[in-house]
């Protein structure tokens, strides 16, 4: 099970590697790390279980924070009508984006960053991602909304890139142009 003290911190080199595609079929260790990257993010939603393990909640987690340099991640999240998007995926990919942008209107956090960085992030409003499931299936998914936004802030991570790389560092709260605000 992942905890807390398997979550590597900002400033540490993996976090900066382009990480490396997973060969498929995927073999049983890449199965069990890509079940428990799912696994964290439905425990730290789990009041109970977050507590009694000092878990900080999040929606999503990519192999790179645990310190291990491959595509994969997982999204356990809810749409603003409460539909939940929950996957765990192998090489994922945007394959598909909208020109229109979006950002969410409180910004964006995230587990291997202990303090907050204000600040818009811009995202593209609409992306359809392709990927692979725990047992090598494809899967495709059209994705708006904060699901969306979730998935590129977890494959940016596949790419070393950090949310707060996007902020305007001059004017954090620049309106971006063309972007519609997601409230949480
Ligand atoms: O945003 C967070 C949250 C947690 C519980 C309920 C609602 C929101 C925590 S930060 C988070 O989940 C990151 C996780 C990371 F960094 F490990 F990938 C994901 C994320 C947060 C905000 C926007 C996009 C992605
Ligand atoms: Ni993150």
């Amino acid at each position: 099970m992942i905890t807390m003290d398997d979550i590597i911190k900002d400033g540490h080199p993996t976090l900066r590697k382009v990480a490396e595609e997973v060969s498929l079929p995927p073999s049983k260790e890449d199965q069990e790390i890509l079940k428990s990257l799912l696994e964290y993010v439905i425990n730290s939603q789990d009041e109970e279980i977050a507590k009694k393990y000092g878990l900080r909640p999040g929606i999503g987690l990519a192999a790179p924070q645990i310190n291990v340099s491959k595509r994969m991640i997982a999204v356990h999240v809810h749409d603003k009508k409460g539909k939940l998007y929950s996957y765990a995926l192998f090489n994922p990919k945007i394959i598909s984006h909208s020109v229109e942008k979006a950002y969410l209107t409180s910004g964006e956090g995230c587990l291997s960053v202990d303090e907050p960085i204000p600040g818009y992030v811009p995202r593209y409003a609409r992306i359809t991602v392709k990927g692979y499931d725990v047992d090598g299936n494809e899967v495709k998914l059209r994705l708006k909304g904060l699901p969306a936004i979730v998935f590129q802030h977890e494959i940016d991570h596949l790419n070393g890139i950090m949310f707060y790389d996007h902020i305007n560092k001059e004017d954090p709260f620049r309106p971006i142009e063309n972007a519609c605000p997601i409230e949480r």
